[in-house]
């Protein structure tokens, strides 16, 4: 079975909800994938992934049947690569505060002309179930999304540029970090009016230069909020939550009465 690319569910759902993973744990990643989410994200800022536990849940979250994305660690855009060539259809990076950070993310995921990705998509290529190298090369640039993370002041302020940025093809919003970022470290709070109005501008202003939008939903309030608001790509909690929501639920039914 060849892996399917979040272009492709994007073309045919319109938006999609995703699972967010901490757990560096391939069996994890195949039961979110599997669970009903149209594709399963990897963290490997905040989340306890390394190399080797993307290569084996991507693999997995494949056999699942959705497309796997994966958050690389601030600034490792070396690691955006590899994970590309491990078959990842989407690479998250935060802290995207410049036009040159975000040139720099562009230029690891993107090959020629929007960039200077290197080329060894071994495993991708397996798992895409491709055998011609330039019909892959052709699709690849197309076929596999950039987000940039707008969470930070000096974020907002570059938006414009960043947005600008050739194989840039998206903005992810961290409503957490946004939010510290605007209470000037008082508060970590998304559904703060004011983060919920940079959010919306963010919006506004992707949508005009024709990107997509992504944004982190804590709860599944937040889920439908941000889909009735047209976002593109919203993540919902996180494999902790889901457990522990999920284990609290059981043990408040039994212990009932
Ligand atoms: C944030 O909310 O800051 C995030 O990075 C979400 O993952
Ligand atoms: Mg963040």
């Amino acid at each position: 079975m060849a892996s399917i690319s979040l272009v492709s569910v994007l073309r045919s759902r319109g938006s999609c909800l995703t699972a967010w993973l901490a757990s560096p744990e391939p069996l994890i990643a195949e039961s979110a994938a599997r669970a009903g989410f149209d594709c399963v994200t990897l963290d490997m800022q905040h989340g306890l992934h390394d190399p080797g536990s993307i290569m084996r849940g991507i693999g997995a979250i494949a056999l699942g049947g959705v497309p796997a994305i994966v958050r690389i660690p601030v600034g490792d855009f070396a690691m955006a690569s590899r994970a590309l060539d491990m078959g990842a259809s989407a690479i998250i990076a935060p802290m995207i505060n410049s036009v040159e950070d975000a040139r720099a993310f562009a230029a690891a995921t993107k090959y020629q002309p929007l960039g200077e990705r290197s080329w060894g998509p071994v495993r991708a290529m397996q798992l895409a179930g491709a055998t011609d190298g330039a019909a892959f090369l052709r699709n690849t640039n197309a076929e596999t999304l950039t987000f940039a993370m707008i969470e930070t002041r000096a974020a907002l302020a570059a938006l414009d540029d960043i947005l600008a940025v050739p194989g840039i093809d998206a903005v992810f919003i961290g409503p957490s970090d946004l939010s510290i970022a605007l209470s000037d470290g008082a508060d970590v709070n998304p559904m703060r009016p004011d983060n919920q109005a940079a959010a919306a501008d963010v919006l506004a202003r992707a949508r005009r230069a024709g990107k997509l939008v992504g944004i982190f939903a804590i709860t599944g309030e937040q889920g439908r909020l941000y889909r009735s608001l047209g976002y593109d790509f919203i993540a919902l909690g996180t494999d902790g939550m889901y457990f522990h929501l999920g284990a609290s639920t059981m043990l408040a039914e039994a212990r009932a009465g």
